[in-house]
């Protein structure tokens, strides 16, 4: 299995995240890369390749063009506004405020393309957000190619992007521009297993009216978990695509038994639907010890999930996403990858 990189992904790493009242240092962190390559060389996963530059008219397959422009000019138009610092979005066109209009000052324009305040956009946040689409793009191609798999190292992570709105961490969607690149390919139908502890709102919502696209969520309920405000289990799609969307919102503290019984149950809608490639939103941030999320699985638990995964026998593009227990972050991901390789 190939493993997709680049150093670009440093060009992204906001001074602060708005967490309990304070600008910490962001959980999403350039060492995370780190780790996973390390551990991925100790497994002996060392095949790696350089992406391809980012084919931007791809990317507003899935991305509204008109968020691409905001993202590409954001920050000279925030700078020519007179602003020193990181951009923080800090209101929103929510309940009873019109969302129809986009304001013309960097600060209205900030917030209605946001949807949470954690995320920072930087000077460097657009040449990484477009790097990690790239990494994405061209694992996508080795499978569609023939590859059995590929690893796409993505760095900014991208599940939570939607079709016009950024946070979460994420801005351009790394695996839902894999997957719209095997339809783009020629592919009738196509999978996107999100394995992240946090819904994936974003490929959610570019694929919602998609009936060639399978999207299933394990994740930690909305009740009690960031995003909040999607992805309950009676969330199914619409029209042609009804049912090509399937939530597990599950609760604090649901460790590996409950967790894989619901990712067998994807599994089975995914081999239901009979699609040609799947993407696998690859976040290990279900890992009992990862610092802002509730699951209890192990590093072992890991091997397993590859292992599930590896038996849909499906030609398959691993995209990076969370994980912030950054010292265990490499085994875990090592871990899926491996399991994957052994059936
Ligand atoms: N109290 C990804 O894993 N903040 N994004 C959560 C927890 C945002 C996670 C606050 C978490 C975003 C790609
Ligand atoms: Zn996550």
């Amino acid at each position: 299995m190939k493993t997709v990189l680049s150093e670009d992904h440093r060009s992204h790493f906001p001074a602060g995240e708005l967490y309990d009242g304070a600008l910490v240092r962001p959980f999403e962190c350039p060492e995370r890369w780190e780790y996973v390559v390390a551990a991925l060389d100790a497994v002996g996963l060392d095949d790696r390749l350089a992406p391809d530059a980012v084919d931007l008219d791809r990317v507003r397959r899935v991305h509204d063009p008109a968020y691409v422009e905001f993202l590409e000019g954001f920050w000279d138009d925030w700078v020519s506004a007179g602003h020193t610092g990181e951009a923080i979005p800090m209101n929103f066109p929510v309940r009873r405020l019109r969302d129809d209009r986009v304001p013309v000052d960097p600060e209205g324009r900030l917030g209605y393309h946001a949807f949470a305040a954690e995320t920072a956009i930087t000077s460097g946040t657009w040449h990484a957000a477009q790097a990690a689409a790239g990494i994405s793009q061209t694992a996508q191609r080795l499978v569609a190619g023939g590859e059995l798999s590929a690893f796409a190292l993505c760095r900014p992570p991208g599940h939570h992007a939607s079709t016009d709105q950024f946070g979460g961490y994420c801005f351009l969607n790394n695996a839902a521009i894999a997957a719209d690149g095997f339809l783009a390919d020629g592919a009738e139908r196509v999978a996107v297993l999100d394995v992240d502890f946090h819904h994936g709102n974003g490929t959610q919502d570019i694929f919602w009216d998609r009936p060639e696209v399978l999207f299933a969520s394990l994740h930690g309920h909305p009740e009690d978990a960031f995003p909040h405000f999607l992805g309950w289990e009676d969330e199914v799609g619409v029209g042609a695509a009804e049912g090509t969307t399937r939530n597990y919102p599950m609760r604090p503290g649901t460790a590996f038994d409950k967790w894989s019984a619901a990712l067998d149950d994807a599994c089975g809608h995914i081999e239901a639907h009979r699609p040609e490639a799947l993407v696998v939103s690859l976040g290990v941030d279900a890992f009992e010890s990862d610092p802002i999320s509730f699951f209890k699985l192990t590093s072992d638990d890991f091997t397993a999930v590859g292992r599930r995964i590896g038996a849909l026998g499906l030609p398959t593009v691993f995209v990076m996403e969370g994980g912030y227990a950054v010292a265990e972050i490499g085994t875990n991901v090592a871990n899926v990858l491996t399991g994957h390789l052994s059936v």
